[in-house]
């Protein structure tokens, strides 16, 4: 049979499948139907009012988690259009509502800078809606319009007066939970997003509200990306004072960079595009990094700082702190996750952009430019003093049988995917995991007490530490440059602490240098915490108690019976370890995930570096539960 193919035409197949595809596959309009996906119908309301004050007609956007489970997103724009749409005869904000992609056709501006992650505005919220009401001031009249999972409930009628120069659009929502698994907002998910674009839109007022809690945040910066890096670099120590700062707009696109160095070694630069963080790079970020070889480079040449040797890129990114911000028309996203820049038109402009910027800068601050310069020689020394360090390692475990450290109780199965390493602190906790384990698939490498602190030191002492080094050899896929997920040797690392605060200390000295030498390990689902009990309660059996709240309710259950408290693993025997912590059967553990790169930089510089007051303020917030799960 020939199908009647002619009489469709593309646009009729995609009014056709409308709203009712968003429906069926809403995975692939919100990327999943999760706590994710939840929150991200909230991120794209949002960008649409972002949109508006990128436009210059929005000053406030106002977020409320309503107790009646819905969302409200206001702002101060000028309003969806009320009037009939030509060809369509129905207004302009039903259209908005109800037609998948309708955004950019009615709208005049000559770009829709912001859109959330898949760029798909408003009316996927709609279809994924049980409920939702649009309010919309214009013209001194109130208009108001209802619709359900997408389609149109009620007509858009005048339901008010306001004065003439107040205008807005206010969207109420309540998510689908046929189609979403959960449906409960959480306010720290999305006041990360909010900080993040109040950051990237200087003087933007977001204010979020919770209504349920009766709680409100307000997220605003005067100072926009020069506010957002020395907030990145707090607890941290800063080379300058002054963050570099510039913003150039030419033909439609908008280039804002700040740059603020600290005495660390760690490189942080964050992209974003049209205020998404671009997780995966992209054209804007290597312009960027060309650039910034090349001026600090021509600086220290000419003042005489470098003789021979180039710098190369890594020596001018120790301690780097950077936001690069693009604003463009018409941006290509790529990779995995969507949050790669592909305009390959774009390399040469910041590159050029961000040269003749910088250089200017240079000029002008030259006491800063001189400390970038010396500090990048520095690093440079280090490089080279690093990579005979390296080499030492990987010597050093070419003495020892199969090149694994001496410590090492390895398991005899080589399949990766089922094969897990405990890191466990003391030798005496270490001797009854040996024990315990399960030989074929369980390796244990003890941990002589604590390791160090690598926020706090060079990569040379880093690689020069025996307990690192062993802990590099024995998992396998080596570091920075030369990592290599291939060779994980095990397919869970597992960190094994005791539940007290030395514990505590242990886990995140050792996320810290996952997190900053094997972040892959992390972002793979690789990393995982062990979660020993806390209390052992014997009423006719042993029953194993993990938190305070699990405690109160079985001697609530049991009665008053015999609570003993686990001080430390080393107080278990192995049988007690193997069945509360080890055993994949019964024990628990917890998987270690960067819910936000831009958060967990933050987290892990105050908790390991200097700044011990803003330490000892985020650990009496997070009392022992320090939210390790970053
Ligand atoms: C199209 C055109 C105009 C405004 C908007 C859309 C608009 C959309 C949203 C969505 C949430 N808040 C919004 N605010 C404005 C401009 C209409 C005019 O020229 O007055």
């Amino acid at each position: 049979m020939v199908p009647e193919q002619k009489s469709y035409t593309a646009q009729d197949i995609k009014v056709l499948e409308g709203l009712e595809g968003v429906r069926k596959r809403p995975a692939m309009y919100i990327g999943s139907t999760g706590k994710d996906g939840l929150h991200h119908l909230v991120y794209e309301a949002v960008d649409n009012s972002v949109d508006e004050a990128l436009a210059g007609f929005c000053k406030l956007i106002k977020v409320i988690i309503n107790k009646d489970g819905s969302a409200t997103i206001e702002d101060d724009g000028r309003g969806i259009p009320v009037d009939l749409h030509p060809q369509l005869k129905i207004p302009a904000v039903e259209v908005a509502l109800t037609r998948l992609h309708a955004g950019g056709k009615f709208d005049k501006k000559s770009y829709m800078i912001s859109g959330g992650l898949h760029g798909v505005g408003i009316s996927v919220v709609n279809a994924l809606s049980k409920k939702l009401i649009v309010e919309v001031k214009r013209d001194g009249k109130i208009y108001r319009q209802e619709y359900s999972k997408g389609k149109t409930k009620t007509k858009l009628s005048v339901v008010g007066k306001c004065d003439e120069e107040v205008t807005g659009t206010k969207v109420t929502f309540f998510p689908d939970e046929e189609i979403l698994s959960t449906t409960k907002f959480d306010p720290g998910v999305l006041e990360t997003r909010f900080r993040e674009i109040a950051f990237l839109n200087a003087g933007l007022k977001i204010l979020l509200i919770d209504e349920v809690k009766d709680k409100k945040k307000e997220f605003q910066y005067a100072g926009g990306l020069v506010e957002f890096v020395k907030w990145l670099n707090e607890g941290k120590e800063a080379l300058h004072a002054k963050p570099i700062y510039f913003k150039r707009e030419v033909d439609h696109t908008i280039i804002e960079i700040s740059i603020q160095y600290n005495t660390n070694y760690q490189e942080n630069i964050f992209g974003f595009v049209n205020t998404i963080n671009t997780v995966e790079g992209g054209t804007h970020i290597s312009g960027f990094k060309t650039a910034l070889t090349r001026v600090i480079n021509d600086y220290a040449k000419k003042t005489g700082v470098l003789k021979d040797d180039a710098l190369v890129g890594d020596d001018v990114r120790e301690g780097l702190t950077a936001i690069v911000s693009l604003k463009i028309p018409d941006p290509q996203f790529e990779g995995q996750t969507k949050t790669k820049l592909g305009n390959s038109e774009v390399k040469g402009f910041v590159d050029s952009v961000v040269t003749s910027a910088l250089a200017e800068f240079f000029e002008e601050n030259p006491l800063i430019a001189k400390k970038i310069a010396t500090k990048s020689l520095e690093s440079a020394k280090a490089r080279l003093a690093a990579k005979k360090a390296r080499e030492l390692v990987r010597r050093k475990s070419a003495f020892s049988l199969a090149g694994l450290p001496g410590k090492l109780a390895d398991c005899s199965s080589k399949k990766t995917e089922k094969t897990e390493i405990y890191i466990v602190e003391g030798e005496s906790a270490g001797g009854s995991a040996k024990q315990a384990r399960n030989k074929e698939m369980q390796a244990i490498l003890p941990l002589k007490g604590k390791i160090l602190n690598v926020e706090k030191s060079s990569p040379t002492k880093a690689f020069g530490s025996d307990e690192i080094a062993n802990l590099i050899t024995a998992i396998g896929t080596g570091v920075g440059e030369s990592f290599d997920l291939a060779k994980l040797r095990y397919g869970k690392v597992i960190i094994m602490t005791d539940a007290d605060v030395d514990g505590e200390h242990i886990k995140t000295l050792l996320l810290t240098f996952f997190f900053r030498f094997m972040p892959q390990l992390i972002e793979n689902g690789n990393i995982y915490a062990a979660v020993p009990p806390l209390y052992k309660v014997r009423k006719k059996a042993d029953h194993y108690v993990y938190t305070e709240e699990q405690l109160k309710r079985a001697l609530e259950k049991l009665g008053s019976a015999s609570v003993t408290r686990f001080k430390g693993l080393g107080e278990m025997d192995s049988s007690q370890l193997w069945e509360t912590t080890m055993n994949p059967r019964t024990r628990k553990i917890k998987k270690i995930f960067i819910e936000d790169a831009v958060e967990a930089d933050k987290t892990f510089s105050m908790l390991m570096g200097d700044d011990v007051q803003s330490r000892k303020d985020f650990i009496q917030e997070n009392a022992m539960e320090a939210r390790l799960d970053v």
